[in-house]
């Protein structure tokens, strides 16, 4: 990599995972995922840089070049990944974000680590941005970094983009370290939330917990203006559609029907396993049909890709248990000869076999106690041209906001997930073509591209100067 960039993302992971050849030789691939595509273009014109920890530990890389990105590897050790990933991020932040779903874990030495993993990317990102460079900081593994950035560099424009919902006061005032989180989110320009209701939790919070007025968007510093808004994230929307046209996907879509034995309904699910996603909650409605007769055997089949997820972290590891467990049940209940209701899988398939699991699947079940956004919901409707196919999908998700034809559930409420996934599996053609209809036009035209294009925009549009500011006290707290 030569010179620094004007553009620069900053992000817990590169965009590329290494794979090792037959032959011993490591090379690196593009992960999948639409946030690469989407600022894949913006790199390209900018001679954009990517920072973040390649995935190995204890493992010290130089800069390089792969698809055309410039990626800074920034190391952690074995122990930082324990502390820093796996406990302040994974079991700190994560439950405490998304509605204490699980319970947080406060422990010292993780928020030590935190901070000490959060400088190393702040001045990674120092050195690799020009002056003047526009730096955008991902997800709640780098809260602070925006912050310490700044200090080091106040020439630049940073923005922040949170993935995951941002919890009212009531619950973020638990943490141990609000102040300094909270701090280190105001040293961007711009923080960007999945949806409006985050970005008015971040400005209360900012009252409440420093005194700081705010007005419509705009939050007063003493120096500066900060903008909290909301950008809601979205699939490549143009790429899924065209995959699924593709006949080979179009013919493994019918092969996998096939091998489910052709059942009247697909059932599907795929979510990391994550105890956010409300695996059980579906479970355990898709296994009432069955027990209450509402499904016949071999009417329905219910398959479930549970990716491995967060492994070391103990409360993922109890949550395989339950969720394998609770398959085992509903199968030993249910199951026939050359039958079986629920098809469960905890491994990673590649894009063309999820597309084409997609495309297969009749009812598409997303029922997450909580979800900054949830792209499964957005790429399942991507990918019904044939406006065939229904999405239950859980009205704690960010995509309900906008996925309103959705068949909207209340993953708490068993009866209700039953009586939707019923509803779903019942809907005439006419009805089905109607709401996916809907749906397509929204992600269609609110695709990843425009998503990320107007973050950019509103974080290089100037602020409102600080003379705004008196006129705002009156909301300061
Ligand atoms: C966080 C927020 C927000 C899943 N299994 C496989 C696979 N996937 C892909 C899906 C989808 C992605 O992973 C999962 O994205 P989600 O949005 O559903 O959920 P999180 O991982 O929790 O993501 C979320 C998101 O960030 C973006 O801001 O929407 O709310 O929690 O794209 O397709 N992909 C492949 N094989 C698999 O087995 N290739």
């Amino acid at each position: 990599m030569t010179g620094r960039s004007s553009f620069l993302i900053v992000a817990n992971r590169l965009p590329v995972d290494r794979t090792i050849e037959p032959d011993g030789t490591a090379s690196w691939r593009r992960s999948p995922g639409g946030l690469v595509t989407a600022i894949a273009p913006v790199m390209q014109r900018r001679q954009g840089a990517w920072a973040g920890w390649h995935g190995a530990p204890d493992e010290e890389l130089e800069p390089f070049e792969q698809d055309g990105m410039n990626l800074i590897s920034v190391p952690l050790s074995a122990s930082e990944v324990e502390l820093y990933y796996e406990g302040f991020s994974n079991a700190t932040l994560w439950p405490l974000y998304h509605d204490v779903v699980a319970p947080p874990v406060y422990h010292r030495t993780m928020w030590e680590t935190y901070r000490r993993v959060n400088e190393r990317f702040a001045n990674a990102a120092a050195a690799a941005a020009e002056e003047g460079a526009v730096v955008w900081v991902q997800d709640y593994q780098l809260q602070l970094v925006p912050a310490m950035l700044r200090k080091l560099r106040p020439d630049l424009r940073i923005g922040f983009f949170l993935h995951i919902p941002f919890p009212p006061t009531e619950l973020f005032f638990r943490l141990p370290w609000r102040k300094e989180l909270v701090e280190g989110l105001l040293g961007a320009d711009l923080v960007g939330f999945q949806l409006p209701g985050g970005a008015s939790n971040f400005r209360r919070l900012c009252r409440r917990l420093l005194g700081l007025p705010y007005k419509g968007n705009e939050i007063f510093l003493d120096d500066r203006v900060v903008t909290t808004q909301a950008f809601p994230i979205s699939v490549d929307f143009a790429h899924l559609d065209s995959l699924v046209r593709d006949p080979q996907i179009v013919n493994r879509a019918k092969e996998i029907r096939k091998e489910l034995g052709d059942p009247e309904h697909v059932l599907l699910g795929v979510d990391r396993l994550d105890y956010t996603k409300g695996i059980g909650q579906r479970l355990e409605a898709f296994g009432e049909l069955l027990k209450d007769g509402k499904l016949v055997p071999n009417e329905a089949v219910f398959v479930q890709i549970a990716t491995p997820s967060r492994e070391r972290v103990e409360e993922y590891r109890r949550l395989r248990d339950d969720i394998e467990l609770q398959v085992g049940r509903i199968n030993g209940e249910h199951a026939q000869l050359g039958y079986q209701p629920v098809q469960y899988f905890h491994q990673s398939y590649d894009h063309d076999e999820l597309a084409a699991l997609y495309l297969a699947a009749d009812v598409m079940v997303v029922t997450p106690l909580r979800d900054g956004m949830n792209l499964v919901a957005k790429e399942y409707v991507s990918c019904h041209h044939d406006l065939h196919g229904a999405l239950v999908l859980s009205e704690f998700a960010g995509a309900a906001d906008e996925l309103r034809q959705a068949y909207l559930v209340n993953p708490y409420d068993v009866e209700d997930v039953k009586r939707q996934m019923l509803a779903a599996m019942r809907a005439t053609p006419h009805e089905l073509a109607r709401r996916m209809r809907t749906m397509r036009r929204r992600v269609a035209t609110y695709d990843v591209d425009r998503w990320a294009n107007e973050f950019l925009n509103a974080l290089e549009s100037p602020a409102s100067p600080i003379s705004t500011r008196r006129s705002a006290s009156w909301r300061s707290g």
